[in-house]
């Protein structure tokens, strides 16, 4: 008999991709697929590789017997249910912020840190936050030739990291405002979405994202950053097990549904030429190297979105800074930067139970 599995979460953006993602799997090694969500959406009953299962609701009792337990809920419900399930005896891997950084928590990235899974001294496993993780695949191997010293990062981040309510709101801001002539003058944009009855406090974005770019995604921290800046700079430190590398992120918010993109300034210290980058990324399984300017060949979220690996291109090296890149990533927030990832860690888990 397999492992146990359950999906706490299941209801929401990344559980519904986590579904998807489990019936397009040719083979899973779980004897039982348990669903687990908030009490609203007990009851559920959903389609799991053919068969109905009935979603339950959050409780000690539904972690016994199970091996493994995927969490993609908020923070607060991580904090406190991932460690009831490891305590009952399943593996923990939580795609939440709530145990990223504790020393005690492997942060993992299966193609560029499998190993610290292992290594769960709580048994827990932390998920990285899908802008962090939208460019590891790229500069895991990277880094592995050519040395990491310091990332400049710019991020184009998708509605969808705000969850379903993101998807949402963007939605009906596009809805709101089609057909009509905004964005010709400073205010019509919020104007326009007003008279529609958009209020701006039922928004998880601080500002209109239709026909916008807004450059926040987090909370406020110290002297201006945002959380997700800074969960940038220390989860990709933890990943790549670069404890002084140098980051730099800015994040923003654009008008696109789901895929996160960055604009990424990698120094190295070893001499890297773009000829070498594209053979190391080329030979990535997880990586689409699309780089053909000339040809118009260049990723972006229309084209990478819905598929499983990273996109890399636009690699070009900077002209006034030495054993530099410049490189365009694009990758599926809601698939390898949340639910693809987190369920590759539960299959390599599975694999050493
Ligand atoms: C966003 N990256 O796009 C965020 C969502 O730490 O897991 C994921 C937040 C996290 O808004």
């Amino acid at each position: 008999r397999g492992p146990v599995l359950a999906l706490v979460g299941a209801t929401g953006a990344v559980g519904t991709t986590m579904i998807e993602i489990i019936d397009a799997r040719e083979n899973v090694p779980w004897s039982e697929i348990r669903l687990v969500a908030s009490p609203r959406s007990a009851g559920k009953v959903l389609r799991v590789r053919g068969q109905d299962v009935t979603v339950q609701a959050l409780a000690p009792e539904v972690f016994d017997g199970v091996d493994v337990a995927l969490f993609d809920v908020p923070d607060e419900v991580s904090a406190q249910w991932a460690p009831i399930a490891a305590e009952r005896g399943a593996v923990a891997v939580d795609n939440s912020g709530a145990f990223r950084m504790d020393p005690d928590v492997p942060l993992v990235v299966p193609e560029v840190n499998a190993e610290k899974a292992a290594e769960r001294p709580k048994g827990i496993i932390s998920n990285p936050n899908c802008t962090t993780l939208s460019m590891m695949a790229a500069m895991g191997a990277l880094h592995r030739e050519f040395g990491l010293e310091a990332l400049v990062v710019a991020s184009y981040q998708a509605a969808s990291g705000a969850g379903q309510g993101g998807i949402d709101r963007l939605y009906a801001e596009l809805a709101a405002l089609a057909d009509k002539p905004v964005g010709v003058r400073g205010g019509d944009v919020a104007a326009a979405l007003a008279a529609a009855g958009l209020d701006p406090a039922d928004s998880p974005f601080p500002a209109p994202l239709a026909l916008n770019v807004v450059p926040w995604a987090g909370s406020l921290k110290d002297d201006g950053w945002s959380s997700e800046e800074l969960k940038v700079r220390n989860e990709a430190r933890k990943i790549l097990g670069i404890p002084d590398l140098k980051v730099s992120a800015t994040c923003v918010r654009v008008p696109v549904v789901t895929t996160h993109s960055l604009a990424v300034h990698a120094t190295f210290s070893r001499e890297v030429s773009v000829e070498a980058a594209r053979k190391v990324l080329a030979e990535q399984p997880s990586i689409v190297l699309r780089d053909d300017p000339a040809a118009g060949q260049w990723p972006t979220p229309a084209d990478a979105v819905g598929a499983d690996p990273t996109w890399v291109g636009r690699i070009r090296q900077a002209l006034d800074f030495p054993n530099t890149l410049e490189l365009f990533v694009c990758g599926d927030n809601l698939r390898k930067g949340a639910a693809l990832n987190t369920y590759e860690i539960a299959e390599t888990v599975a694999i050493s139970l």
